[in-house]
């Protein structure tokens, strides 16, 4: 019955919109630029939170070619903690300023080509610390996209997910459950919001 219940809270709850799913394909990266609005992708970051940070200077690379066009976030697991634009007249490299303290593991989240992928390199947060350079920046690499949302892993995004995720909240996750890609909002931590945006989603 707690099941149920949550399920149809989830259905009465306010509608946020999923960002227009826009092929990146055709569009240039100038296009890519303006269309893309980083705190519409990823969460907004409070900078002020942490009293430290660390730089990385990175390109981001699918199929051994560096992207000109990627939005590229970097989170730990409690939330975001940085996030920059990849920049044609730089190099196409991304300048994350990351903020944090101690040596929490991060991993990166890139939205490219209408995708969003997940990166895990073991790389952890130090403060001060400095993390490629102009010659040799941090490569990110690029392998599969994941399907956001789709939390049981059958390859599509339903209600099951949805209910899934509301499953895992009360503390009865299902015996499939991909933590990676539960975050559907992208603010760093698994809520009912969530699963809201699954609902939202999929409603015709
Ligand atoms: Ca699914
Ligand atoms: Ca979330």
């Amino acid at each position: 019955m707690k099941k149920l219940k949550i399920f149809s809270m989830m259905l009465l709850a306010g509608l946020t919109l999923w960002p227009a799913a826009a092929s990146a394909q055709e569009e240039t990266d100038a296009e890519f630029n303006q269309r893309v609005d980083p705190d519409e992708i990823f969460d907004f970051l409070d900078s002020h939170t942490y009293s430290n940070n660390m730089s990385i200077m990175a390109v981001v690379k699918k199929d051994g070619k560096v992207l000109s066009n990627a939005l590229v976030a970097v989170y730990a697991s409690d939330g975001i903690r940085g996030k920059d634009i990849v920049d044609p007249s730089q190099r196409n490299m991304v300048f994350l300023t990351v903020y944090g303290e101690g040596s929490t593991p991060l991993f990166f989240k890139v939205y490219t080509g209408g995708q969003i992928y997940v990166v895990d390199q073991g790389l952890n947060f130090e403060a001060n610390g400095i993390v490629g350079d102009i010659k040799n920046p941090y490569v990110i690499t690029l392998k599969n996209p994941v399907i956001l949302g789709d939390v049981n892993g059958d390859g599509k995004v339903d209600a099951a997910d949805a209910v899934a995720i509301a499953n895992y909240i009360v503390g009865q996750p299902p015996a499939t459950f991909v933590k990676t890609v539960a975050d559907v909002n992208n603010d760093g931590n698994i809520t009912i919001a969530d699963a809201t945006r699954i609902i939202n989603m999929i409603l015709p």
